[in-house]
């Protein structure tokens, strides 16, 4: 009884220094080694070898065996929303973290990592729908995606635990049942999480074939961060990853506006809360897993906007499915041909790719430039349409490569 009344007394003295509660997560070995020199408490649990396949040389598509170390870490939940930014400041590399609920998924994901899960399902990388995707293409518009890119900008931030990352998530469904009204096989849904209320938004093209069941996913993320994570911190996201969801946004406007219904059934996902270790789409990945969807391929869009190289698309090769790459690669050169593409590694948790891979499904990551010339202005308040000269001209090519992602695989 002492005790509890002392303990009170000092969270109400010290407050959340007491409060602190654990979290556990997956990371690879660069966050790990910082986490470790500056996370006081933070406690390894067990580290695994994880084969990747990367780059022979930068940019190069001939691929080699490498071996990334994984660890589980329980560390202090206060200490993540820095965790982000550290890894972009002090080892100006991508590769994130992945948060679970529990030790025992920590310990279930670097399981699952070390048996590579190859993809489950393995469906037709034939293309033959040009005529949907050449009628469809000159439809897309950097001028739209660009005003999307501003209006999420808008925003003070999308932090997935602060209120303007609830209203960012409101706004984005009314946003996209505006462009499905009168539609009855598009249906607009909010997705809530545990855990905190931003919630993702999710926009279902119900398919009219036999094999409607089987489902294509396009995603990016809604959310947002910079610097301490206060909830009223100025966090734009504009390329990370406003161009994402822009792109997004503008390829279900082209299919509205031709009426296109797929075979197969496609689903567009903002996700929820990436940047606090990928925790929306690991739980969307996990449910759609435990209910046995046969989703067939996962398309992420995380930062379209800025190009940082002459070369046009990156295709990362680490954490993705060798044969969707091929398959997205092969969609660059029969329909935008001008377009070069390069191949680069990501690292461990870099985006919602991996809570897909994860989970042995078929994820890839076209990216905006090679890890060398990212942006560096994301994750501050810097990270606005100017970095990228206010147009959409870059993200248009990534909105027309996811367009014909979709119509390709969704309608075999
Ligand atoms: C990211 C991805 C790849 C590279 I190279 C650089 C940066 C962004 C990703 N880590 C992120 O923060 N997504 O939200
Ligand atoms: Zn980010």
């Amino acid at each position: 009884m002492r005790r509890t009344l002392i303990a009170a007394a000092l969270a109400l003295a010290c407050g959340p220094l007491l409060a602190a509660e654990s979290a556990w997560i997956t990371v690879g070995d660069d966050a790990w080694r910082l986490i470790a020199a500056e996370a006081a408490d933070a406690r390894l649990l067990s580290s695994r070898e994880v084969a990747v396949d990367v780059p022979a040389v930068r940019g190069s598509a001939a691929l080699v065996r490498a071996v990334d170390r994984v660890h589980a870490v329980e560390i202090d939940a206060d200490w993540l929303p820095r965790l982000s930014v550290r890894v972009h400041e002090a080892l100006r590399r991508c590769g994130g973290f992945v948060r679970h609920d529990s030790p025992a998924e920590a310990l279930a994901e670097l399981h699952r990592l070390q048996g590579r899960v190859e993809a489950a399902l393995a469906p037709s990388y034939a293309i033959d729908d040009a005529a949907e995707v050449n009628a469809s293409l000159p439809l897309t518009q950097d001028s739209r995606i660009l005003a999307t890119i501003q209006r999420l900008s808008d925003f003070q931030n999308r932090l997935y635990d602060s209120s303007h990352g609830v209203a960012a998530s409101d706004w984005l469904a009314g946003e996209w049942r505006g462009i499905v009204a009168g539609r009855s096989w598009m249906k607009v849904s909010q997705v809530r999480h545990f855990g905190w209320p931003q919630k993702s938004v999710k926009l279902v093209i119900q398919g009219s074939g036999p094999n409607a069941a089987e489902t294509v996913v396009l995603g990016a993320h809604l959310d947002s961060t910079a610097g301490s994570g206060s909830s009223e911190v100025r966090a734009p996201g504009a390329d990370d990853d406003a161009s994402g969801v822009a792109a997004l946004t503008e390829v279900v406007r082209v299919f509205a506006e031709r009426n296109y219904r797929p075979q197969r059934t496609i689903e567009l996902i903002a996700y929820a809360a990436e940047e606090a270790g990928l925790r929306g789409s690991q739980q969307i990945a996990k449910r759609y897993q435990r209910a046995g969807k046969p989703v067939v391929g996962v398309l992420q869009l995380d930062m379209t906007a800025f190009q940082g190289d002459a070369t046009d698309l990156w295709i990362f090769t680490d954490y993705t499915n060798a044969a969707q790459n091929q398959f997205v690669a092969d969609l660059a050169a029969a329909y935008l041909p001008l377009l070069g593409v390069g191949y680069d590694r990501c690292g461990y948790g870099c985006s919602d790719h991996a809570s897909w891979t994860g989970r042995g499904f078929a994820a890839s990551f076209p990216f905006e430039a090679s890890f060398a010339h990212s942006n560096h202005a994301i994750h501050t308040a810097n990270d606005t349409t100017a970095t990228f000269g206010n147009q959409a001209l870059h993200a248009l090519k990534f909105t027309q490569l996811a367009l014909a992602y979709a119509v390709e695989l969704g309608s075999d």
